[in-house]
């Protein structure tokens, strides 16, 4: 059952409908009303068309600037309202208002999105996702800026654009589209050793996620929450899915690419237009002066995380996502995020990548966004009263009125307009900045390969597979041998197995660490870390049991064993499960006897990829059809090479038989599970309610990555 639909709490940021009333009279932007929106106006029917047609005109010009320029980068995104709430007031640490009252609900706007693809590039692609959240709060809009990994390629931001440069299409040609996978990025990381550790997560399965709704959030920088005596806190931010942490296999991405390339979009819309409202909670690791001096880590370089093992993560609140936008251009488009957004109680660190995003983005704004006046743009207003006296601009639609745009003044309201910064306005945290001026990193930013290591040495043995995988085929893309040499050597100083299973199979020499160590752009001390594993950084044990709005296909056609199909259907749904009937063809699949069920989708319009599990009915006729159908066989085993949940009862197991399943293979027992995630089930023995249980046992794991001889499988 659907849980009720809350009523959204953040209507201030409802767009108006700037549309007449009367809906039935087309106007012009200027109001006249409009007598015909077909014919332009010609000279004689059969003549050329006037210049003095001033409608014709307004709505060509208008169409003709519909498009602004994207985000030069995160230009592909998707957002929802929504609310967050803090558990408790945290006075100790933080002034910040919204931090303080339980009760209180503070309005929040939150855009995922991919970092390299062009605005209408697929969203499955394996590439950093951002997480940008909007509060709005009373004491004015904060924004976390963040990314679905905690750490980041490059320790300053001055070499922001050329990682971009080298990551985006290669200019020449513009190929390839939102992949890394190409000369240009390897060449510049390789070149890069502090990349190495972000490297490790692009090339986990963290790239590629199941949904927005199942991604963790980081604010990957360290600020600093500052109290209302002033003290100071260093804090990471972190958000927590409620579904919990869900990839999806790297063979099904390219695929879904294709196949849907608007998948994580569609997912979140559908899920909040169906109720079923995804929940993040916030979270802080809170680091005083003590602490910092102990960690390895130096808390100002964005390559760096600190463990949950080091310093536990504080839940602090929740956020839910409640409300789809009504436009997308107006919201999801126009909205601006801006790290440099805070509110009193929250500061920044010196992280010299955070430093210069403090200007970038309102500079990227003024050209993408036309002019200086986008806050007030509905989605980026604040919901606290603004007063300033900046005034005009390209589209000032502020109204500002009378004569006093200066302070002090005497005409208007006076002279004194400085709040007692303790305890109200916004206030930096005096620091002592008695140091010379200079370009230089610091000693502390050097370790290039501890943590990747530890991220390596985190992983289970399917995911080190995975991330083995994805180096070998991004590299095998990289025409230049030389490039590929580079990144494998400096893979040597990570792991020599890890180093090694890459170069296997892209005709290079064995990595060489040393060579790597002689090489332009390398700068390497290692910190010694006591943490050589931290379980917190692998996705494996992080499922929750929580398998609501997961898609389960059922593969049927005529002849299928309903009752137990449609009783199984019934136990799927009740436990939140979204089943959708695939057949043959539109219409509906009956059973021998009459009964029927209606096909949602047919094996030519939608494929396995589009979801999370598979049931493959009973029934002698069904299940010899679907065998003859290649495209029925095809979504079977391609959803075991995904390594998702199968499950086929009584003859359906016949559609597995490529695989070596058959029903005689488990006589003596009503349910088997012979391969991790494949249920096989006699419905004649097995009580229904059994096979349903089974099912979402297998399901709660949501990927069985340890299947075996995957790449054997025809699909
Ligand atoms: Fe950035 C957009 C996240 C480093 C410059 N960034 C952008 C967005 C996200 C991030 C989520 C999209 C926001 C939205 O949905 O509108 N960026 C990050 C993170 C970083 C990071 C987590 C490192 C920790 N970014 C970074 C640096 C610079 C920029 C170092 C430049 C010095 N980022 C931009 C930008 C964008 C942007 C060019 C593109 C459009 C925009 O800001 O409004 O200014």
């Amino acid at each position: 059952m659907s849980p009720p639909r809350r009523k959204a709490s953040n209507s201030h940021v409802t767009l108006k409908n700037t549309m007449s009333d009367n809906i039935n009279t087309l106007t012009t932007q200027h109001g006249v009303p409009i007598s015909d929106n077909h014919n332009s106006l010609k000279a004689g029917p059969r003549g050329p068309t006037l210049m003095e047609d001033f409608i014709l005109r307004e709505k060509l010009t208008h169409f003709d600037h519909e498009r602004i320029p994207e985000r030069v980068v995160h230009a592909r995104g998707a957002a929802a309202h929504g609310y967050f709430k803090v558990y408790k007031p945290l006075s100790l640490v933080t002034s910040a208002g919204f931090l303080q009252d339980p009760a209180a609900e503070t309005p929040v706007f939150v855009r995922f999105s991919t970092a390299v693809g062009a605005r209408g590039s697929a969203d499955t692609v394996r590439d950093v996702r951002g997480f940008a959240v909007k509060f709005y709060t009373q004491q004015g809009n904060y924004d976390l800026v963040g990314n679905n990994m905690p750490v980041f390629f490059i320790q300053d931001s001055i070499k922001f654009p050329d990682l971009v440069h080298a990551l985006k299409p290669e200019p020449h040609h513009e190929m390839p589209q939102a992949s890394s996978a190409h000369d240009t990025f390897w060449d510049f990381v390789s070149l890069m050793p502090e990349s190495t550790h972000m490297l490790m997560w692009l090339m986990s399965d963290r790239a590629i996620p199941r949904s927005y709704r199942m991604m963790e959030g980081f604010g990957v920088h360290t600020f600093r929450l500052v109290n209302s005596h002033g003290q100071s806190t260093f804090v990471k931010f972190h958000w927590k899915p409620k579904l919990g942490l869900h990839s999806m296999a790297w063979d099904e991405a390219e695929k879904l690419a294709g196949r849907d390339p608007d998948f994580h979009r569609r997912d979140l819309w559908d899920a909040i237009d169906s109720g079923h409202f995804p929940e993040w909670e916030l979270g802080v690791q809170l680091i005083d002066a003590r602490q910092e001096a102990e960690l390895n880590v130096d808390l100002l370089d964005a390559t760096k995380l600190i463990p949950e093992e080091l310093v536990p993560i504080l839940p602090i609140g929740r956020m839910v996502l409640n409300r789809n936008p009504d436009n997308f251009f107006a919201e999801t488009e126009q909205v601006a995020f801006n790290p440099g957004h805070l509110v009193p109680g929250i500061e920044f660190s010196n992280d010299p990548l955070l430093q210069g995003r403090l200007f970038s983005y309102a500079d990227s704004q003024l050209s993408r966004l036309g002019g200086p006046n986008a806050h007030a743009l509905p989605i980026n207003r604040a919901v606290c009263p603004v007063h300033h006296f900046q005034r005009d601009g390209l589209h000032q639609s502020a109204g500002q009125k009378g004569r006093v745009a200066y302070e002090p003044n005497t005409l208007a309201r006076g002279s004194e307009f400085r709040l007692d910064g303790a305890t109200h306005g916004f206030h930096s945290s005096p620091d002592d900045l008695q140091s010379p001026k200079l370009r230089q990193r610091s000693a502390s930013f050097d370790d290039h390969f501890s943590q990747a290591k530890l991220f390596w040495n985190s992983q289970s043995q399917a995911e080190k597979a995975h991330v083995v995988a994805a180096f070998r085929f991004d590299l095998s893309k990289v025409e230049s041998t030389e490039i590929r040499q580079r990144m494998v050597d400096n893979l040597a100083h990570v792991d020599m197995k890890l180093a090694s299973r890459v170069a296997a199979q892209l005709g290079i020499h064995t990595p060489d660490a040393a060579a790597a160590a002689g090489r332009l752009g390398y700068r390497h001390q290692t910190m010694q870390s006591e943490l050589q594993e931290a379980p917190s950084l692998s996705m494996v044990g992080r499922y929750k049991p929580d398998i609501r709005t997961r898609k389960v296909a059922v593969l049927a056609a005529d002849g299928i064993d309903m009752i137990s199909v449609k009783r199984v259907i019934q136990e799927l749904t009740a436990a939140g499960l979204h089943c959708k009937v695939i057949g043959p063809h539109l219409g509906h699949v009956a059973s021998a006897t009459g009964r029927t069920l209606a096909a949602d989708y047919t094996f030519s319009n939608t494929a396995s990829v589009m979801f999370d599990a598979v049931l493959i009915p009973g029934g002698v006729a069904s299940a010899d059809e679907l065998c003859r159908l290649g495209s029925a066989v095809h979504f079977a085993l391609e959803a075991y090479k995904h390594c998702k949940p199968i499950c086929a009862i009584n003859e359906g197991v016949l559609l597995l038989s490529a695989l070596g399943f058959s029903m005689g293979m488990q006589k003596e027992t009503a349910i088997s599970v012979p391969t991790p995630g494949v249920v096989i089930a006699d419905s004649q023995r097995a009580l229904q309610g059994q096979i349903s249980q089974a099912f979402i046992a297998a399901m709660l794991q949501h990927r069985h990555w340890d299947r075996i001889n995957l790449d054997s499988v025809p699909a």
